[in-house]
């Protein structure tokens, strides 16, 4: 115990995430586009560096001088951002180091601070600015950010990255997880600018009957800065001073008539923040949630949630990781045409842009990290400290998205206690980052681990993390994978002692469009729609207030090996790949009509 203890102390305020509050409003430069790209199979130049291979130094051949094994000036370029699984044809099964290369031109200096910007790297990065390392990051799917004040020079600068997407026993997600594992730059890199005193974060909201805002400066002038935070159209402005620590909390009664986001209608204001000489804006819901007994309300109101869980990956014959808005808005638009009002994203946090289209589309979130299956190491104090920098970039990143609803901090892990005592460090730290959202996991439904009772076709949702959460929430595919053929579901009884709310958050079969057939083969349309029937007839019998089926649309998996029938595609997609949709779809959707209030 006092050992643990040492290894985690809770989240400090000092280990907040640097991640420049509302990037998207301040003067930045992109660096996206062609980067060069080199291959180190062996990864030799990071293992045994030398001269010849120092490819982050970007030292050219001299005449006379030493051999030198690389040219960045020859070396094939790739779009940024990109995976370069779809990128290059070649590296489609590639995991290992790759070096990217980019010159690129710092505007002249403005006397502020500058910073490196990276909204996702898969998985590990190592970060070079002029031949000078700036930092590391591990984990694919959230951002991060290196000050590089005083390291630019005038005119041309280079940046190598070492991008390795590589997993281990002690990495997040760990050795076995069905996706693709997209390795590289994969969403966009900025050089963003800032005042020498400015707004490193700020986080609105509705909280206990209150407009609640913690901003929090950052630079020599951060103490005892004026800040301010207006809001357009309600006539409100919170106004105060930041404490000796650069920190402020204004709060105000919300004004009579303040419209709610909720998804029917996701009202967003034009928000103002002020830090001193920092203006900033951002576009910002209001609402509340609650778990109250075994209901999910938004809004004060009872709601049941219409979910469907969804990868990251565009609709497509490749597949691929990244994500535009407008292939975003995509799948988006396909979830709203099932009726659905939540999105899980899983099982990582998604791109920015994804969940502030979900703000404006008015689609629940429920966001996720990867602390995936039974693999991971739940006894290593370093993947603790990574699970836990992974959600709080999560949370600071999207805690102003209205949309977001659910935090998640794993899917189906087992229940010993080593992961027990690991997630609650996850979900302490989450709580301080947020006490405004719903905490959840989706749990497991293994019989050994807890989940049902062996024989008596009782689920019983005992997981020793079930009392650290709002909602419970089970995945189960009765059906499918378990001994039962889907009519057979029904005999199975979901029950959940904790009087919280339960989902049930995936549930699913595999069908490959086009294949047609009696419903009792697998594989067709007409078995993944018949499974849809009889799971959901269920739900409400056993008490479930909202589920997410699994999946949206079919994804690119490496362990999924039927060559006719998967082809390294998981096939649980309401739609295809390309986008067509199979018979199961106009099940759910049907359902969502008959719940939809
Ligand atoms: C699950 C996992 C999900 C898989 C799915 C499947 O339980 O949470 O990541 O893709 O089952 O298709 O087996």
């Amino acid at each position: 115990q006092a050992r643990e203890k040492a290894a985690s102390p809770p989240l400090a305020g000092e280990d907040e995430p640097l991640l420049l509050f509302a990037q998207h409003d301040r003067p930045r430069t992109t660096l996206d586009g062609l980067w060069a790209y080199i291959l180190d199979q062996n990864d030799s130049a990071f293992r045994k560096p030398n001269a010849r291979r120092a490819f982050w130094l970007d030292e050219p051949q001299k005449p006379g001088g030493p051999v030198v094994e690389y040219d960045w000036s020859i070396s094939p370029r790739m779009e940024i951002p990109g995976d370069w699984n779809t990128r290059d044809p070649s590296l489609e099964w590639y995991d290992g180091p790759i070096y990217f290369h980019r010159r690129f031109q710092a505007p002249a200096d403005a006397g502020g601070r500058r910073f490196l910007s990276f909204e996702a790297v898969n998985y590990d990065a190592v970060i070079w600015l002029n031949g000078q390392e700036i930092g590391r990051h591990e984990g694919g799917f959230t951002p991060f950010v290196f000050e590089v004040t005083g390291k630019l020079k005038p005119g041309e600068n280079v940046v190598v990255l070492r991008v390795d997407d590589r997993v281990g026993p002690e990495t997040l997600p760990s050795l076995d997880f069905d996706w693709k594992n997209y390795g590289g730059i994969t969403r966009s890199v900025w050089l963003v600018e800032t005042p020498t005193t400015f707004l490193r974060d700020a986080f609105l909201r509705l909280e206990a009957g209150q407009i609640v805002a913690d901003l929090r400066a950052d630079g020599p002038a951060a103490a005892g800065l004026e800040v301010s935070v207006a809001i357009a159209g309600l006539n409100l402005t919170l106004t105060g001073k930041t404490g000796p620590d650069g920190r402020a909390r204004l709060s105000a009664k919300p004004p009579r008539g303040l419209k709610l986001w909720s998804p029917e209608s996701p009202t967003l204001h034009d928000v103002t923040f002020k830090a001193g000489e920092d203006v900033r804006r951002d576009r910002i819901g209001f609402r509340t949630l609650e778990a109250r007994g075994r209901q999910i309300l938004v809004n004060g109101k009872a709601r049941f949630i219409r979910g469907i869980a969804l990868h990251e990956e565009p609709l497509g014959a490749q597949g691929g990781r990244v994500m535009t808005p407008p292939e975003a808005r995509a799948l988006l638009e396909e979830a709203k045409a099932l009726g659905c009002d939540m999105v899980r994203l899983a099982h990582y946090p998604h791109t920015e842009s994804t969940v502030r289209l979900c703000d404006e589309l008015g689609l629940l979130v429920w966001s996720e990290i990867p602390v995936y299956w039974d693999d991971v190491a739940y006894e290593s104090p370093g993947t603790l400290a990574l699970a836990r920098a992974m959600a709080a970039e999560m949370v600071v990143r999207d805690r102003n998205r209205a949309s977001v609803a659910f935090w998640s901090v794993a899917n189906e892990t087992p229940t010993h206690q080593a992961r027990t005592t690991f997630l609650r460090h996850v979900v302490a730290d989450i709580r301080r980052l947020d006490p405004t959202r719903l905490l959840t996991a989706a749990l497991n439904k293994n019989i050994d681990v807890g989940g049902a009772k062996a024989g008596q076709n009782q689920f019983v949702v005992d997981d020793p993390l079930a009392p650290d959460l709002d909602v419970v929430a089970i995945n189960q595919y009765e059906g499918w994978y378990g001994p039962r053929t889907p009519d057979q579901a029904k005999t199975v009884r979901f029950s959940n002692p904790h009087d919280k709310p339960m989902m049930m958050s995936e549930f699913g079969a595999d069908a490959l469009y086009g294949e047609r057939g009696p419903k009792e083969n697998r594989w067709t349309e007409e078995y993944q729609a018949w499974v849809f029937e009889e799971t959901l007839a269920l739900l409400e019998r056993d008490g479930f207030v909202g589920v997410s089926p699994w999946v949206l649309k079919d994804f690119r998996s490496p362990r999924r090996w039927h060559a006719r029938y998967q082809d390294y595609w998981n096939r649980k997609g309401l739609v295809s790949n390309e986008g067509h949709r199979k018979l199961a779809f106009e099940t759910l959707r049907r359902y969502y009509a008959g719940k939809a209030s």
